[in-house]
């Protein structure tokens, strides 16, 4: 079951610099933390101890978000649903039709992570997440 949107993932080039705006347009401060094993950098803010902005930066050329930074420009990333169990919930999704990137979850910053393919989803990257397991 998709409890709630857990956060929004958005592409930038500048981490600090785009951290920097996004901490006057939203007031709140940043947390920034790596995630290596997904090449990039992040800058979290939790709004209203609910929902996340998430903004997404590459670490190096190997990184998914540096090729789609280099083929679409900053924007609108990814989407993340809060599920209980991210292995179930991928394999529901997967009945229902939708093409899976990952066949089981994997660690992230937000926990336990899977993606499915944006081509099955109306050209929107989703991301399942099962908080709790801090990932790197
Ligand atoms: N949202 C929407 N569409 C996207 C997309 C995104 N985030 N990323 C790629 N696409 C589109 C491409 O534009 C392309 O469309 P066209 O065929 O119309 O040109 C299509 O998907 C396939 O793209 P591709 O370049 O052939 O394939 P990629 O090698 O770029 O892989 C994807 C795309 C989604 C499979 C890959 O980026 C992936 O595995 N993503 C999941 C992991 C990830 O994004 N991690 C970073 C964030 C981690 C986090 O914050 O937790």
């Amino acid at each position: 079951m998709i409890k709630r949107v857990h956060h929004i993932g958005i592409a930038v080039n500048n981490l600090q610099e785009s951290a920097a705006l996004f901490e006057k347009l939203l007031g709140i401060k940043a947390h920034i933390e790596d995630a290596p094993c997904q090449n990039v950098r992040e800058a979290v803010f939790k709004l209203g101890g609910e929902v996340e902005i998430n903004l997404v930066a590459p670490t190096g050329p190997d990184s998914a978000v540096a090729k789609f930074l280099e083929k679409r420009g900053e924007g609108l990333h990814h989407i993340a649903l809060e599920v209980d169990d991210i292995n179930v919930e991928l394999k529901a999704m997967e009945k229902k039709g939708l093409q899976l990137i990952d066949k089981e979850g994997r660690e992230g910053v937000a926990g336990q992570i899977g993606f499915l393919h944006p081509k099955s989803a109306n050209g929107v990257l989703v991301e399942l997440v099962q908080p709790g397991k801090k990932g790197s």
